[in-house]
């Protein structure tokens, strides 16, 4: 289809559009018939349907759900002159029709007489997880910020917020028993300035950051999300990324005092494996399980330097006690202590491709593959269900144009363009290709202190990879230019929405 010829500026672009004759006013009284399973999509819908009472004559919205275990998520939405009726296959299915109906209204353009075109639109998503993760350790994030993302992400359907919890500079939530966590864990005392790989003396800001998360505040994250289809996995980085844990309670390491880091890079710090720190992971998995119900809990496992386990005579001796040929072995033993906790009480594991390095993937265990495709390939062929996420793709926290004239970012290059592009699913992955359960962006904040800093790396490229997880086989997508003549109407809504996105240069 020709640019001239996309008549619907829809992000993801439905799987199938049909135009049908006239419009739907929506001047007008409107009654809602909403079936079970639907309240969500109907509050939503009314806020955006606020029916003029005075207009004449009546139309009709009818919500509901038909089971269809086959197209999970997916939706027929037909419009006729007077009546709107929306089928999903499930709950989440009905939102993102209403999602489509108010991406329509966005679009238009007449506002006094606002109408909806007449058509049929079938759409269901190509793939189940479709997620960013926000990282809200190296910078803390308001909770406002993260329902308005959660708006975001919904309304370009995707239905995974992953949020990294915990890092070397920061960790962000309390724990009951573990007051020093938020104490001392969550603030560090400045942050570096400038980039840590630039030569030079290091100059630091001399400005305390932090914050945390109250459990009420991740509870109402998490209900938020959920009525929105959105789940919330979070990340507890171990047992490496954890300087700041240890910054709190130095002897779940080496028993070396520590500080909350305050420049970037791999800190050299881990959690020694002993009795006392397990206790620990545990008891702080248990409470996240308590407040995020979705299947998944992101353990981290990337970046762990285990030359401080080599220096260490305890974790020497705790890798002979256990029996182990190696700390890297000790490595996986403590990945699998962690997954079979989570899969005794009927969670999943998952964590970055890392945890294929040192030993087979623990049991029930996904891989966020971060490296590049073939960490993807090589964890799906091992029998593993993947995420894909490769940083030469979706790694919004690169550049995205030319770094003399872009703000300061971690490096790499991820244009627009460059995202559209992204493949979610690997090739020639023969019977493997079902252990991909989908992608993610991912947006680490090293050099992304405040929400709007995020929303310029988010916006537009965050739309542009809604386009790639919806419609993986990228051979069905039409082409960037038809993507870039569906995006301008969006640039606007999100600039009157007060959203700070990148200018589009024409391509
Ligand atoms: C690598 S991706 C990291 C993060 C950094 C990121 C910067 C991953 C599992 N680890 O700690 O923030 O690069 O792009």
């Amino acid at each position: 289809m020709a640019v001239e010829d996309q008549p619907y500026p829809i992000i993801p672009e439905p799987h199938i559009v049909r135009s049908l004759p006239g419009s739907f006013g929506l001047n007008r009284r409107i009654a809602f018939t909403a079936g079970d399973g639907t309240s969500d999509a109907l509050d939503l819908l009314r806020g955006e349907l606020k029916a003029a009472d005075d207009g004449h004559g009546e139309g009709g919205v009818v919500l509901s759900v038909e089971p269809d275990p086959n197209r999970p998520e997916g939706y027929a939405l037909t419009i006729t002159p007077d009546l709107i009726r929306l089928v999903g296959s499930d709950a989440a299915g009905v939102l993102y029709g209403v999602q489509t109906i108010r991406q329509l209204i966005a679009a238009q353009t007449d506002r006094p007489r606002m109408s909806l075109p007449c058509l049929h639109i079938e759409d269901a998503p190509g793939l189940r997880w479709r997620g960013l993760m926000l990282d809200v350790a190296r910078h803390f994030m308001p909770v406002g910020f993260i329902r308005r993302l959660i708006d975001f992400l919904a309304y370009y359907k995707l239905n995974v917020l992953h949020l990294h919890l915990t890092d070397d500079q920061g960790w962000r939530f309390d724990v009951p028993g573990y007051p020093r966590l938020t104490e001392v864990g969550s603030w560090r005392a400045e942050t570096l300035v400038g980039h840590h790989k630039a030569p030079g003396g290091r100059r630091y800001d001399g400005v305390m950051h932090g914050g945390f998360y109250r459990e009420h505040e991740l509870r109402e994250i998490v209900a938020y999300a959920s009525r929105r289809a959105v789940t919330v996995v979070p990340e507890i980085d171990m047992p490496g990324h954890v300087q700041a844990a240890l910054a709190a309670y130095p002897e779940l390491g080496s028993g070396a005092a520590t500080e909350v880091a305050t420049r970037w890079g791999v800190s050299t710090r881990i959690l020694h494996p002993g009795q006392k720190t397990l206790r620990f992971c545990q008891d702080v998995l248990t409470y996240v399980l308590d407040v995020f119900p979705g299947e998944f809990i992101h353990c981290g496992g990337d970046e762990a330097s285990i030359e401080e386990w080599e220096r260490n005579p305890q974790t020497r001796s705790r890798v002979v006690e256990l029996g182990l040929a190696d700390t890297r072995a000790l490595h996986h033993w403590f990945n699998c202590q962690l997954a079979g906790f989570l899969a005794d009480r009927g969670r999943r594991y998952v964590g970055w491709d890392e945890i294929m390095d040192c030993g087979p993937l623990p049991l029930g265990a996904a891989v966020m593959a971060w490296r590049g495709g073939e960490r993807g390939v090589a964890a799906a062929r091992a029998g593993g269900d993947v995420i894909t996420s490769p940083r030469s793709h979706v790694y919004l926290d690169y550049y995205q144009g030319d770094a003399g004239s872009e703000p300061l970012a971690y490096g790499g290059y991820t244009p627009l363009e460059r995202v559209y592009e992204f493949e979610p699913v690997p090739p020639y992955l023969g019977d493997a290709t079902s252990r991909i359960l989908g992608a993610e962006a991912q947006l680490w904040t090293e050099y992304i202190p405040t929400p709007s800093h995020a929303e310029y790396m988010l916006f537009p490229r965050l739309c542009a990879f809604a386009e790639a997880v919806w419609r993986p086989d990228a051979s069905t997508r039409q082409g960037y230019l038809e993507f870039i003549g569906r995006l301008r109407p969006h640039l606007n809504t999100l600039a009157a929405l007060g959203v700070n996105h990148r200018p589009v240069t024409s391509p």
